[in-house]
This record gives structure tokens, sequence and C-alpha cells, in this order.
């Protein structure tokens, strides 16, 4: 299928979907939200991870500020628009990794955030720059960061809108990684690889878990993990890392 406003590409199991408005630094227009959730919620079964970047110096700037459209009617664009592209990486049948090359601001950086696992050059930044125009975080930041920083990072970095470097990112838990330029682009690589070769089915019953944890008590993710625990026991993929531990050798995952 052709797409305007992202790239993509799948090679040996891995899917790269790239937002390409390299001249707005990839800000999210509607034909993007909407290639973004079709190509997501599309995979071809031989996909077994998704690698998110940005075309050019920036991951995403966020919404297109030039759209007067999204503007007049925030709630409905928000609903109808960014909560199905949100949701698609939340639920894609692989795990997501979110490549942070360059600046990520606004919905931007919380579309990154949204992933499975944020791996960052180091020259880049996350920017809740929502109240320099006078608006509240949105596309799930509200929900994600103070749960991965706490409400005093969370706050600060949301009543003040600065960059947070990638490094600053990763020292708070906001991300995995913080890599090295020279070494983002294969580092990246090589954590999409080992993804794709891995058991998928627990890849995302862990996202499931991890999701379900910040609503539950111990008792109740007690009771998720042994019923989540229970279909990795019937996978294919426990049989074979099983074998393959017994056998001293490395197991081959079939995702299944
Ligand atoms: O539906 C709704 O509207 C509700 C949803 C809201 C969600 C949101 O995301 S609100 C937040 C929107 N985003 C922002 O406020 C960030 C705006 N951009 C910036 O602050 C800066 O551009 C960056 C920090 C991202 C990068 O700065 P810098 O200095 O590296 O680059 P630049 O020169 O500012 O940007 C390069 C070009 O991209 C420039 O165009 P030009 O002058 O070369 O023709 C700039 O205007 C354009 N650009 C950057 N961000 C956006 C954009 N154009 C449209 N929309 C953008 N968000």
């Amino acid at each position: 299928m052709h797409h305007d406003t992202i790239l993509f590409s799948i090679e040996d199991g891995v899917a790269t979907l790239t937002l390409n408005r390299p001249a707005v630094m990839n800000a999210l227009n509607r034909q993007m939200r909407q290639e973004m959730t079709q190509v997501l919620t599309s995979l071809p079964p031989e996909v077994r991870c998704v690698v998110m970047t940005g075309a050019g110096r920036g991951f995403c700037s966020g919404q297109d500020l030039t759209d007067a459209s999204a503007a007049a009617d925030l709630e409905g664009t928000l609903r109808d628009e960014y909560e199905p592209m949100l949701q698609a990486v939340r639920q894609c049948r692989a795990p997501v990794i979110a490549a942070v090359n360059g600046v990520a601001a606004g919905a931007g950086a919380n579309l990154a955030l949204a992933a499975d696992v944020v791996i960052a050059t180091e020259s880049a930044s996350f920017i809740q720059a929502f109240t320099r125009i006078g608006l509240i975080p949105d596309a799930g930041g509200t929900w994600i960061i103070p749960r991965a920083v706490g409400a005093a990072r969370a706050m600060g970095m949301m009543l003040f809108a600065q960059p947070v470097s990638a490094r600053q990112a990763a020292d708070w838990g906001l991300i995995w990684q913080a890599l090295p330029d020279a070494e983002f682009v294969e580092g990246v690589a090589a954590s999409a690889r080992a993804l794709a070769e891995g058991p998928t089915g627990a890849y995302l019953a862990i996202r499931e878990a991890v999701t379900a944890s910040f609503e539950h008590d111990m008792p109740a993710q007690l009771a998720l993990e042994a019923r989540l625990q229970g279909q990795a026991g019937r996978s294919a993929d426990f049989g074979e890392g099983v074998s393959a531990f017994l056998q001293k050798r490395p197991p081959v995952f079939s995702g299944r």
C-alpha cells in the first residue's frame, strides 16, 4: 500500500515505520495519524518487531500547528484520530521500539513514550511542549509520564515545557536507553533483531501484565500472572526454550 507521510519497510521480521515529513520535523497531521494507525493494525504475519523512527533530524514535533481544522476541535481530533493511533501502538501485535533519532515534542514525545521500549540517540530530547501554546499534555502523556518518573518530575516537565535530554530521560527511567549518536543506528538494529527473534507471545503478555499492574492490587496481579503464564506455558516457544536449555544450544523461537 502507498503512504504519503510515512515510510514502511520489512526486513528479517523487523518492520520499520518512519515518520516522513522532515521539513516540519515530522509533525503529525490527519493523514499521518491515519497512515500510522492503518499500518500498525494490519501488519503482515512475518512482522515480529516494529521500529518507529523519524526522517531527518527530528523524531516528531507533535501536532502540525498549521492545521486549523484539528485546532478547531481538539477533543474530536484526539478522540477520533490520536486515540486510535496510540491504541494501535499499545496493542500492536508485535513489540514496538521507538527509535528517537532527534527531538520529540508534544504529542510526538508521547507517541514515542507509548512504545514498549524507547531508545534515544544522546542528542535527542523530549519536550512536553504543550503549555508553550496553552494546552495540556495529551496523547497519553499524563498517564505514562507520572507512572514512569513520579509526579514531581512529571509536573516539572509539563509545567516548564523544557527539553529533557535523552541521558536525563534514561537516568529518570522515562526511557530504556540513551545511546551515543555514533552507536544509535546499530544499537537500535541489534535490539530490533533480538526482539524479532524472541518469544513474541511472551513479550505481548509482559506488556499486558505491566500495563495492568498500574491498576491492580497484588492479588489481582498474581491472578493475571498465573493466567498469562498458563498461556505462555502452552506456547511452542516455551517448549523450544526448555529443549534448547537442556540441549545446551540457543533457542530458535517461532513467535508462536
Ligand atoms: O489536535 C490538536 O491540535 C491537539 C493535539 C495537540 C498535541 C500537540 O502535539 S500540541 C504540541 C505541538 N508541538 C509543539 O508545540 C512543538 C512545536 N515545535 C517546536 O517547538 C520546535 O519546532 C522543535 C522543538 C520541535 C524543534 O525546534 P528546532 O529549532 O530544532 O526546529 P524549528 O526550526 O523550530 O522547526 C523546523 C521546521 O519545522 C520549521 O519550519 P520552517 O521555519 O523551516 O519553515 C517549523 O515551523 C516546523 N515545525 C516544527 N514543529 C512544527 C512545525 N510545523 C508545524 N507543526 C509543528 N508542530
